[in-house]
């Protein structure tokens, strides 16, 4: 058995939930922040047979894996211009660790 444990964005985080726990595997959600930002995250820790990690990787990398987005940007209206010019902003990415198990056992 292995412990994935799972640092990404809030946003990405519950794509990533939803979409493990359509498969039944179980996971437990805890509020974070990152030590170099301070941004808050959150870190998912999924306990699974061996078999199903990459199972789990391909799901978290579908979710939240690093992509460029398109966000509005409207000029101030002082300029007298009514353009909105997007601008590109990386979003995303996870960090994974894939941990042995010893022992798993519920009382
Ligand atoms: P990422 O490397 O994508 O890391 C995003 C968040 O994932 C981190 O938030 C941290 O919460 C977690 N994380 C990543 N690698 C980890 C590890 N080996 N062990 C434990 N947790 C880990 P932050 O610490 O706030 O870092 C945010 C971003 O700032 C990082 O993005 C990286 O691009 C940059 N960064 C982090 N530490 C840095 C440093 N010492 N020098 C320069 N840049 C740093």
């Amino acid at each position: 058995m292995k412990l994935i444990i799972s640092i990404m964005s809030r946003e990405d985080s519950d794509m990533v939930v939803d979409a493990l726990n359509e498969e039944r595997i179980q996971v437990t959600k805890l509020s974070t922040a990152g030590g170099f930002l301070g941004f808050g995250n959150i870190t998912l820790m999924i306990g699974v047979e061996d078999y199903k990690v990459d199972k789990v990787i391909s799901v978290i990398s579908q979710y939240s894996s690093k992509r460029k987005q398109l966000l509005p940007n409207a000029m101030p209206a002082e300029l007298g211009i009514s353009t909105v010019l997007p601008f590109e902003v990386t979003v995303g990415g996870a960090t994974v660790f894939v941990i042995d198990v010893d022992r798993y056992k519920k009382v």
